[in-house]
């Protein structure tokens, strides 16, 4: 082992010269599989505008986590915009602070056409890719400010979402109830005809117990906001937005499918049971891809290699080994003594990892920040993992 440690240690390549991952070396390839799946994914550039109290950070809260406006660094662009860069770097978003339409809207609009008109010299991911702007149900009116705001900044070629906030609804025999008048109120929004589809999303970002009422239209908002984006950033959205769990899952599975091909092809020439090794830097990569799916921040990449490393390294013979002798009981003839991994228990093994990852992804987003950092370096994502990792095999 140890001659494999210090052949790797004078290589720019963390893999040892059998291409066989030691501890360190698992370490550091995590570190570099982090970086580039984060930075394949590009980012994605929000701008939120709408009047004050209209509930556009809530919103930006309920889709994308707290962290944005906790951690976030906001830079002054312009006057009344501040710019939010997610420490994930896969979001970022312009916020317009307290601004009520009328004069302190024409010196955004002002500001703004600046920005767009300099960004259209920049990369993809560096533009602004759409605009929500956010009105409150219950002001029940939209003034000619509001309606020549949204008219230019269409101009400018950004398109706009329109969200309805705060509208109160209800549950009814699995079917969403709006308050009849915001119905009635979208209705008239929709025949100023401001945008292209006459689109009109109706959300509440907010449950209250006390009311009865539920946040609703959160999917619908991002799905809309899917539409407009370029597909060079949607992956970058996937990341971003929490709400809607089933796009991270279709996105990791896509990753799941090629890294499995990717085992198949190495497992094609046999390797005995012992190499199961030579499988891993493949499936860190596929480990980091999957978590920049789910959005865990980059800026816990640490976190995330002590992770993946304990999974992989200690936990991957274990849990290699765990889901080889599973595979081979479906091997006709299949027996462990000499026995060697083929294709298909490659294949079969990385998409095991794979989807219990996945899980463990899934599971992490429902703690809060500091819980996730505890989560990650403690033992309890291992034995996570491997539950998950047990109730595939006990599933396929
Ligand atoms: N019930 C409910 N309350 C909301 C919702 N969105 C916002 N609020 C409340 O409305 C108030 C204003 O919301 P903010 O999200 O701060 O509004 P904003 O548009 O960011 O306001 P500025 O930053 O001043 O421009 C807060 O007290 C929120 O709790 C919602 O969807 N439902
Ligand atoms: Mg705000």
């Amino acid at each position: 082992m140890s001659d494999k440690g210090s052949a790797s240690d004078s290589s720019p390549d963390p893999r040892g010269v059998e291409g066989v991952l030691d501890a360190a070396g698992v370490s550091r390839l995590f570190d570099k599989e982090f970086t580039d799946a984060y930075q394949s994914l590009g980012c994605f550039n929000l701008a939120v505008f709408g009047k004050t109290g209209s509930g556009k950070s809530t919103l930006i809260n309920a889709i994308f986590g707290e962290s944005v406006a906790k951690t976030g660094i906001g830079t002054p662009v312009t006057k009344g915009l501040n710019y939010h860069k997610h420490p994930g770097g896969f979001l970022g978003i312009y916020d317009s602070e307290g601004f009520e339409t009328g004069t302190s809207g024409n010196a955004i609009l002002a500001g703004l056409e600046k920005i767009v008109a300099r960004q259209s010299k920049d990369p993809m991911d560096q533009r602004i890719h759409a605009v929500w702007y956010v009105f409150r149900w219950s002001d029940r009116r939209f003034e000619s400010a509001q309606i020549s705001f949204v008219k230019a900044i269409q101009e400018m070629g950004l398109p706009v979402v329109m969200v309805m906030s705060q509208v109160p609804a209800h549950m009814d025999q699995g079917e969403i109830i709006i308050h009849p008048e915001a119905t009635e109120f979208m209705a008239y929004i929709q025949s100023l005809k401001l945008t292209p589809g006459n689109a009109v999303l109706a959300t509440n970002a907010l449950s209250d117990s006390f009311t009865g009422t539920i946040a609703f239209g959160l999917t619908e908002l991002i799905d809309a906001t899917y539409e407009v984006v370029p597909e060079a950033v949607a992956s970058a959205l996937t990341a971003a937005q929490r709400v809607d769990v089933r796009r991270k899952k279709d996105s990791a599975a896509a990753v799941i499918k090629q890294a499995a091909l990717v085992a198949s092809g190495i497992g094609a020439v046999p390797i005995p049971i012992a190499d199961a090794a030579l499988l891993v830097p493949n499936q860190i990569s596929m480990i980091a891809r999957i978590s920049a799916i789910y959005g865990l921040s980059h800026s816990r990449s640490r976190a995330l290699s002590i992770a993946g490393g304990a999974i992989l390294t200690g936990g991957a013979t274990q849990a290699g080994r765990y889901a080889v002798t599973q595979a081979l009981r479906f091997v006709p003839g299949g027996q462990l003594a000499g026995a060697a991994i083929s294709a298909a228990v490659a294949g079969a093994l990385t998409r095991a990892i794979g989807i219990a990852w996945a899980r463990v992804c899934e599971f992490v987003l429902t703690l809060d920040p500091a819980e996730q950092e505890r989560f990650l370096t403690g033992p309890q994502v291992k034995s996570e993992f491997m539950k998950y990792l047990k109730d595939n095999q006990k599933r396929d």
